[in-house]
């Protein structure tokens, strides 16, 4: 019954540690300023904090690359510092969640120290190493084992010297796969991941783990992949959903969670999963996952190149996106929701309008977001409607990905500096990235030194302090979402089922449980849009919108204003 499970009518709170709260100075948010702030999340209302990753690291992909996993970074502080968050926050009812990231680990870590170290280390397979291509010169371009691209640009493989074979590494160079084929590497995550519950830790939200299991033949060789530009292709079609995920994710159950399984959240990151693997991984009878999260409606305005190629969105597109994976996963499994994360430039400034109508489009985005069937990710600072970074120039980027992007882009020679500068604009993971803005002093409040990346200038007017003092904020809009999904069974429970959907501009749907209904309307659009609802809801009572005065509505229609987003209730 979905009433029983109690992430079912949750909301989750996403702290990028790196950007929330600097506690001693040094410019980098940490787990101290994260104790800082229990309270403003506490009055947010939030019930899980998902934490990215704070382990020991070299940081060279701020953390996702981890050197030490059962230990904290000092830049982040250190493990009492965790258990006493983990105590504040159990105190406001708040369960922490911690950032899973085992498909690779650091190339610092001591076992890909020992692996690389000879051929014959008993840990050599517990990466990835292979010869050069048959008949090429080892080290030069080409003659790497598979066709393989990194998703940081250039080759999967970086040549090692030491002993004259490549390591596959999907994301950066320092950051070398894992070979979950042997299960001794398997029995290591598990082992790690027992000592973390053990810390009275409440779950995990899983990195790429649809990419564990490489899509290898019986022989152990690996196959090449199409290659868009020549030379490499995306590593994804060989490594999404492969033979064993399942397997393997079934295994993690039965050695990790066993007799704790009920206070879990398992939430897992799925990059190129479909609605059919989304069946898969999150029905509660296969003992897998929770819930995923999805990457096909945050790719709908990627142009031919990538993340940085934006193109405009087709709001049918979305609509259509979504709309497949609540029906799809309406009788067994379960939806993360979600616009925004540290990997996703900000939905106020991609899909509404951080201009004019910027508090009306962010609010219109979480009245949509939060009314679908799920449970909602809150991403540091989408509940103050934080926009995107607008950096002017290459020295401001801090990412990896954008700084190696810009780098082949520059070899490439395709774009000028100014060209390339609005593709990192519009598609960085930096975008997410800039501190928490807490308040309108010179750092947002964020730090007393110099921050790690800069603080966005809007922070003047767009902070927490002046939010929590307004309430007709975004941040208590948000708020009131959160209640809302606390309370209201129909929004928890509720059939969704999509209206309007060739209409351009306006998103429509219902949520039904028993004789109740909601429904629930955004105009993403800048301009007045009369919508046809019918005679039903012309008395129908209004239950949250982000304009100070009701709709107009009568004769089955409803007038929806600029970026109006609102929700009605009828029984
Ligand atoms: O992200 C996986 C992933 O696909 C992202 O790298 C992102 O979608 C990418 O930027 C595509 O453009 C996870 C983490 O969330 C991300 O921060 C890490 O960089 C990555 O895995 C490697 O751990
Ligand atoms: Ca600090």
């Amino acid at each position: 019954e979905a009433s029983d499970v109690w992430w079912k009518s949750a909301v989750v709170y996403q702290v990028y540690p790196r950007s929330f709260q600097d506690s001693n100075g040094d410019g980098i948010g940490d787990v101290r300023g994260i104790l800082q702030r229990v309270d403003y999340l506490a009055e947010l209302g939030v019930d899980v904090v998902w934490l990215s990753p704070i382990y020991r690291s070299p940081q060279d992909d701020n953390g996702y690359d981890i050197s030490d996993y059962q230990d904290i970074d000092p830049t982040f502080g250190t493990l009492e510092d965790v258990d006493e968050l983990i105590e504040a926050l159990h105190e406001r009812g708040i369960k922490l969640v911690m950032d899973l990231v085992v498909n690779h680990t650091s190339d610092e870590h001591p076992w890909f120290a020992e692996s690389r170290s000879s051929v014959d280390n008993p840990k050599r397979d517990w990466y990835w190493w292979r010869p050069a291509r048959e008949g090429m010169e080892p080290g030069t371009p080409g003659a790497e084992p598979t066709n393989w691209g990194s998703v940081f640009s250039g080759p999967a493989w970086e040549y090692d010297e030491t002993t004259g074979e490549y390591y596959l590494h999907l994301f950066s160079r320092k950051q070398p796969d894992l070979n979950w084929e042997n299960p001794e590497v398997r029995q290591a995550v598990y082992a790690m991941m027992r000592w973390w519950l053990d810390r009275r830790i409440d779950g995990f939200r899983m990195d790429v783990i649809n990419l564990i299991s490489k899509h290898v033949r019986p022989d152990g060789s690996l196959p090449d992949v199409p290659a868009e530009d020549g030379l490499y292709g995306s590593a994804f079609a060989a490594t999404v959903n492969g033979p064993r995920l399942h397997e393997f994710l079934q295994e993690i159950h039965r050695e990790v969670y066993e007799g704790r399984r009920d206070g879990l959240l398992l939430v897992g990151e799925t990059p190129g999963a479909t609605v059919e693997d989304g069946k898969l991984l999150t029905d509660p009878a296969r003992h897998e996952l929770d819930m995923v999260f999805t990457f096909e409606h945050v790719s709908l305005d990627h142009g031919p190149a990538g993340r940085f190629d934006v193109v405009p969105l087709d709001l049918r597109d979305l609509k259509a996106t979504l709309g497949r994976w609540q029906t799809g996963l309406e009788q067994a499994g379960w939806n993360a929701l979600y616009w925004n994360n540290h990997d996703q430039p900000r939905v106020v400034s991609r899909y509404g309008d951080d201009g004019a109508y910027r508090r009306e489009s962010a609010m219109m985005l979480a009245i949509v977001l939060h009314l679908h069937r799920g449970t909602p990710y809150v991403y540091q600072g989408e509940e103050l409607g934080m926009t995107n970074a607008y950096f002017t120039s290459l020295d401001e980027y801090r990412d990896i990905e954008s700084l190696r992007f810009a780098a082949s882009e520059r070899q490439r020679g395709q774009l000028n500096d100014e060209e390339l500068l609005s593709w990192l604009a519009a598609g960085s993971r930096d975008n997410a990235r800039t501190p928490m803005q807490w308040d309108a002093t010179p750092q947002a409040g964020f730090t007393t030194g110099q921050p790690w990346i800069d603080v966005n200038p809007h922070h003047d007017t767009i902070n927490a302090a002046a939010e929590v003092a307004d309430p007709d904020s975004v941040f208590h809009l948000y708020r009131r979402l959160i209640a809302l999904r606390h309370e209201d069974p129909v929004v928890q429970r509720g059939d969704f089922h999509l209206l309007l959907p060739d209409d351009p501009h306006i998103y429509a749907f219902t949520r039904t449980w028993g004789d109740e209904q909601l429904l629930v309307l955004g105009n993403f659009s800048g301009t007045e849009q009369t919508v046809p609802v019918g005679p039903d809801w012309d008395q129908a009572a209004l239950v949250i919108g982000n304009y100070p005065a009701s709709p107009a509505t009568g004769g089955g229609q409803i007038v929806l204003r600029a970026w109006e987003g609102l929700v009605l209730r009828r029984a």
